[in-house]
């Protein structure tokens, strides 16, 4: 299993591809990366995603043929099986059961996050604020004191909220609505995502401006100020 050949398929600014590069990172796991341009996506990758979308994981082992997977929490499972050795998931079944309802519960969050970070009208901007800020509530009365998701050990939720958090680690004091104040659980665990190598190094390095150019081409709320 652990000699397959592994390459991801990513876009520079998808958070889904950002879930499976840090795992694999965490569980030093060689791979290449290719990047493609989602608005003209190649036939190739047309042909090997059911869905047109980042990120693929591309599995190639000895003779056999290769197999493409799609679905970055089914990608992430995937290499947990495959690679048990440091392990992100917890052993015991129901705190796995646990975590993976949270990791639901983070995309969710994903989700307010970039309807946020996009939108181009003040309403939606402030209910997808108060949404997001909602959510990070509820993560507030989980946390620990102790830096990641479930203590002292980082586990795929982690991987998952971590580019939900990069967003707003960029845009710094660009953000108007107060969605992160008050919650000091939830502000150690971003701090120490933001530090981890592998979350760090998941991204390229111009990815900060990337994102803000993505703001810019969008004509949204938060480029314009
Ligand atoms: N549920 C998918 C979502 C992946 C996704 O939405 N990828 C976006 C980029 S972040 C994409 O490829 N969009 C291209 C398209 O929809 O045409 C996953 O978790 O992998």
């Amino acid at each position: 299993m652990t000699n397959s050949r592994l390459t991801l398929i990513s876009h520079p600014l998808c958070p889904f591809v950002q879930r499976v590069a840090i795992v694999l990172r965490e569980k030093h796991i060689p791979f290449e990366q290719v990047q493609i341009d989602l608005n003209d996506k190649p036939d190739w990758f047309v042909a090997m995603s059911p869905a047109g979308k980042v990120p693929l994981l591309k599995v190639e082992r000895d003779a056999a043929p290769a197999v493409v997977l799609f679905e970055s929490m089914a990608i992430c499972e995937y290499l947990e099986e495959a690679y048990p050795y440091h392990p992100i998931h917890p052993a015991d079944p129901l705190a796995r059961a646990r975590h993976r309802a949270w990791i639901e519960f983070s995309s969710a969050m994903l989700m307010d996050a970039w309807g946020y970070l996009n939108a181009v009208e003040k309403t939606v901007a402030a209910t997808k604020a108060a949404d997001l800020r909602k959510k990070l509530e509820r993560f507030e009365t989980v946390l620990s004191d102790e830096p990641y998701f479930a203590g002292a050990a980082f586990s795929m939720v982690d991987a998952v909220t971590a580019p939900v958090f990069r967003y707003f680690d960029i845009l710094g004091d660009d953000v108007p609505h107060d969605i992160f104040g008050g919650l000091s659980r939830v502000a150690w665990w971003r701090h120490a995502l933001a530090e981890r190598s592998s979350v760090r190094d998941a991204v390229m390095a111009d990815y900060g401006a990337r994102f803000r150019t993505h703001l810019r081409d969008h004509a949204t709320l938060l480029a314009s100020g």
